[in-house]
């Protein structure tokens, strides 16, 4: 005899969705008992966590990740977490348990009325089995749905009772059909658009590529340095990207477009054609006035996305698999005899600094240090923008950040990556206010000894929102500092290796004692200055390169 939980088990186990990670409660203990001995299970402290582990894990392995959450206060915690998911395209199966289903009708605890509900707007789909012979074959449909470009994750309620029920030998028949089966997308790229789209490549005088983090989801980033190089187009980042989609040391790349249209035409001035790769044109943020592209420039957009390619205020779009459409660009295009656009600034040598010290001159010395192959997931407000300045990985998913901006991705998700790239070093670069939102992610990194490094810059203040107070020209707006953190002593607390780095020569060596040290989380701590009033926010404008101070746009 086989129960559901049996072969839930079992179905899960043949999508290799043998890693966990969770938070349970007395509704999901019919699920976890008897718990596979091949199967392991990560227990974070409260559900952001688990679901951004589990998000930083599935973009690493490239495979869908599940998430296992208590029931409606469970999934309440969860939706910050899932809403980064949703943007950053991740595959999750997140599952909650539901009260058993003959006790629901008097709201009894642990019920959670509209479970299908609850998750939405951020999740592609979300079930609960009308049955429980039916539990497979939801949860099947869910991974498959998860799996399905836009990718993104799915919710599957699995009321507490289902999981003991017996299957008869027809059901369990079924679902062993069901859970070997496959779902394969095999679309390709029309060979007429692939030459109408390459025509006008390599007739624009200026192209100029601009990319975003579904690049990497896609295994397309590759053939895209292949295209850019022969196109000798000069490359940007897409605001909020969640992946880079580029190597940030190439001579072609440019640097992470600021997120407002204004910002973003006088960023792309002088060139005649935008490729836009992978994501939504664009992600804008505050309102800066100015046309969304330069004069006379026009924008072809190629995304998976059907929404995305709806919703773009300008250019003409093309629905396809990222890289299926980029290998079929270069089976039409030769070399450009254009000549290359000229390279960024190299970052200069780091100069010795003393705390409280400018973000850039840590970032400058943690770019410095890293080894080549470091993964960095950034979660740093203001400090985003000397991160991108300074910290240049050149290896593919090597920067990661929250397409969604919500905070309480950085630390979970730098575990989930470290957890799916074991041999990379994992170095998680942190503002002092984002790393509270997750701070008993902590806790997990010492629990299961992952070896992540984590890099704080503690200014004491919600720095960037001060920023974004000045574009508002808002004044008398309270609740912007932070004063009285004690971030090594929480992190010791909670069992990592924790340091304060009181100069750049320190910070260096303590980041690369933490990077070789493969037994369990370090974390260092560097006291900077507060931002400066009316510096730009995230901004990286080619004339405020490296420092520069800039007035802040004035909003018309
Ligand atoms: C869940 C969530 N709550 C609030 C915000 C708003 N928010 C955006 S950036 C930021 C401050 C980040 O501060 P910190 O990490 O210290 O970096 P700093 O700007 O000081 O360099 C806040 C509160 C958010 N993005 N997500
Ligand atoms: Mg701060």
């Amino acid at each position: 005899m086989r129960t559901v939980r049996q072969a839930t088990i079992d179905l899960l186990r043949q999508h290799g969705l043998d890693t966990w990670f969770g938070n349970p409660g007395s509704s999901e203990l019919t699920l976890l008992d008897d718990f596979p001995g091949d199967f392991r299970y990560l227990l974070g402290l409260q559900e952001m966590v688990p679901v951004g582990m589990a998000d930083g894990f599935s973009q690493v392995t490239g495979r869908p990740a599940l998430v296992l959450v208590h029931t409606a206060p469970g999934l309440g915690n969860a939706m910050g977490a899932l809403y980064n998911a949703y943007l950053n395209k991740t595959p999750l199966i997140v599952i909650a348990g539901n009260q058993r289903r003959v006790m629901q009708n008097q709201k009894t605890l642990l019920t959670n009325e509209d479970a299908v509900m609850v998750p939405r707007p951020f999740v592609k789909w979300s079930a609960e089995p009308a049955t429980a012979s039916e539990v497979p074959a939801v949860l099947a449909r869910a991974i498959h749905v998860a799996m399905s470009p836009p990718n993104g994750p799915v919710f599957v309620s699995l009321p507490m009772d289902d999981m003991a029920y017996e299957l008869n030998d027809a059901q369990v028949a079924e679902i062993e059909v069901l859970r070997d089966r496959e779902v394969t997308h095999a679309g390709g790229f029309r060979k007429d658009i692939a030459k109408e789209i390459a025509g006008r490549l390599s007739a624009a005088k200026s192209p100029v590529f601009v990319v975003h983090g579904d690049v990497e989801h896609a295994g397309a980033r590759d053939p895209v340095v292949k295209l850019a190089e022969r196109c000798k187009a000069a490359v940007w980042t897409a605001p909020l990207p969640g992946l880079s989609g580029f190597p940030e040391n190439h001579p072609l790349y440019q640097g992470l477009l600021p997120p407002g249209a204004g910002w973003i035409s006088e960023s792309l001035k002088g060139h005649d054609l935008v490729l836009a790769l992978g994501g939504p044109v664009f992600r804008y943020y505050p309102y800066i006035p100015g046309p969304y592209l330069p004069e006379d420039t026009s924008l072809i957009h190629i995304t998976s996305d059907p929404d995305e390619a709806a919703r773009a205020p300008v250019g003409d779009a093309y629905v396809s698999d990222i890289r299926a459409a980029v290998e079929a660009l270069l089976g039409e295009i030769t070399e450009s005899t254009r000549t290359f656009p000229p390279a960024r600034p190299d970052t200069p040598r780091p100069e010795r600094a003393e705390v409280p010290m400018q973000a850039a001159d840590l970032w400058a010395a943690v770019g410095h240090a890293a080894p080549a192959d470091a993964l960095f997931v950034s979660e740093a407000g203001s400090n985003e923008v000397p991160i991108t300045e300074h910290v240049r990985p050149g290896p593919g998913l090597s920067h990661m950040s929250a397409v969604g901006g919500g905070l309480g991705f950085g630390l979970p998700a730098a575990l989930g990556a470290q957890l799916g790239a074991p041999d990379r070093p994992v170095i998680a670069l942190m503002g002092d206010g984002a790393m509270h939102y997750a701070i008993t992610s902590l806790w997990t990194a010492s629990r299961y000894k992952i070896p992540l490094t984590i890099v704080v810059s503690s200014n004491e203040e919600y720095g960037v929102l001060k920023q974004f107070r000045d574009i508002e020209h808002a004044t008398g707006v309270p609740g912007l500092d932070l004063p009285g953190l004690n971030i090594e002593a929480t992190a010791a607390s909670y069992g990592v290796d924790a340091h304060e780095a009181t100069d750049t020569d320190q910070l260096a060596e303590m980041l690369r004692a933490g990077v070789d040290d493969r037994e369990g989380p370090t974390l260092v701590n560097v006291r900077t200055k507060k931002v400066k009033k009316a510096s730009p926010p995230m901004t990286s404008l080619p004339s405020q390169r490296l420092g520069e101070e800039q007035p802040v746009p004035s909003r018309s």
